[in-house]
């Protein structure tokens, strides 16, 4: 679980509050920081200026470490698969989610001026397994996800700096993030997998995902026509410890799509989850710091991730 520590932790983007767009640049493009010092309002912007904002942005996260981004639009991502049946699934309080604040379980809180998302990967190869072990106390979780937070940072500077409102994404859903993956398809990074997983042409399924909200109407960037599962052999599916894609679990009827938990509605979650528990159970503990203290650290599995051939 990329950033997704078994305890409740404070961290820097992850505060638990909902996020909510600063009430000084609620106008998002339409006023820039330089009008709003002198009362001026700046005129709309127009697609051209709006498509290079985007491309600069993009290249400014692949600048600060990222390994793919691209632009999502909000209203596109509020209809997704994932945020069209995320209320009517069973339950789930397993690895990844947090005891509910003020964002009930079953609900996606939107940044009220969003118009876009920036979403943004960091490759996480097979040769360097750390970037994925949660560390208890390490700030972000893992350091892959501590990496992403920094690329997050940097372009959401970037953004405010012209002008756009921004939200940097918590990766709680409860705490006010959305569902990456989605966001990922739509803003051109790659295609949900047989394994449930977004998969990428440059990478496969070996990236973590981040985002930050804009309020702003950047164009989209995807998505892409890209399909590596057409003919594959599954090992993905074949690799599971658990069988979590054994049977079929969720009905298209029922849920209203066609698109579905391991895209035939075969993944299931609650099963995935006795490993993701399993692994926390089985933590190794190691000293994490100058002081000698002992910290738990988890490798979660990751098997039908690593089986898929896509990007290597
Ligand atoms: C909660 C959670 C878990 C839970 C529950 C998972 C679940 N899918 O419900 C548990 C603990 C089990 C889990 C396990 C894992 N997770 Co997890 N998890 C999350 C979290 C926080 C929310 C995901 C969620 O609730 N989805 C809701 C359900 C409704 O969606 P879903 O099962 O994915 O099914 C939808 C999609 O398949 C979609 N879909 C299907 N077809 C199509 C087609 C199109 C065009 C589109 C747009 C969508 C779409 O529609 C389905 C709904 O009908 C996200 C972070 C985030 N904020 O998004 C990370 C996240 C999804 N996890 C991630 C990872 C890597 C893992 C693990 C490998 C563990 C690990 N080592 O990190 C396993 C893999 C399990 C798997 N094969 O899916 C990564 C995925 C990266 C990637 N390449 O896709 C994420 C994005 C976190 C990150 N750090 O980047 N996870
Ligand atoms: S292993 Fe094959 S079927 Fe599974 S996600 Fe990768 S390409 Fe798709
Ligand atoms: S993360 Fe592990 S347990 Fe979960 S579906 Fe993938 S292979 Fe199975």
């Amino acid at each position: 679980m990329g950033g997704a520590p078994p305890k409740a932790r404070r961290r820097r983007g992850d505060s638990g509050r909902p996020p909510t767009l600063s009430p000084a640049r609620a106008a998002g493009v339409t006023t820039d920081v330089s009008a709003k010092e002198t009362g001026r309002k700046r005129a709309p912007m127009g697609l051209v200026e709006l498509e290079t904002l985007g491309r600069e942005l993009v290249g400014t996260a692949l600048s600060a470490g990222a390994s793919l981004a691209g632009i999502a639009p909000a209203d596109e991502l509020k209809r997704s698969p994932s945020h069209a049946v995320f209320g009517v699934l069973d339950s789930f309080t397993g690895v990844g989610t947090k005891a509910a604040g003020e964002i009930a379980r079953g609900e996606v809180r939107w940044p009220e001026q969003a118009r876009s998302m920036l979403i943004l990967a960091v490759e996480h190869p097979e040769d360097e397994p750390q970037l994925d072990w949660w560390i208890e106390g390490l700030s972000g979780g893992t350091r892959g996800n501590r990496k992403l937070m920094d690329v997050a940072d940097a372009a959401a500077s970037w953004a405010a700096e012209k002008g756009i409102s921004v939200v940097k994404l918590p990766y709680h859903i409860e705490h006010g993030g959305i569902f990456l993956k989605d966001a990922a398809v739509l803003g051109g990074l790659g295609c949900i997998g047989k394994n449930n997983l977004l998969v990428t042409p440059q990478y496969g399924p070996r990236v973590r995902l981040r985002a930050v909200a804009l309020g702003a109407d950047l164009p989209a960037t995807g998505p892409i026509d890209f399909d590596p599962c057409d003919g594959c052999a599954e090992p993905c599916r074949k690799v599971c410890p658990q069988s979590a894609f054994a049977a079929r679990k969720h009905d298209a009827e029922r849920l209203g799509q066609t698109r579905l938990p391991g895209r035939t509605g075969v993944y299931d979650r609650q099963t995935c989850n006795i490993q993701m528990e399993l692994d926390v159970a089985n933590h190794a503990s190691i000293v994490s710091d100058e002081k000698g203290e002992t910290a738990r650290l988890v490798r979660y599995c990751r098997e039908c991730e690593l089986a898929c051939p896509a990007g290597r």
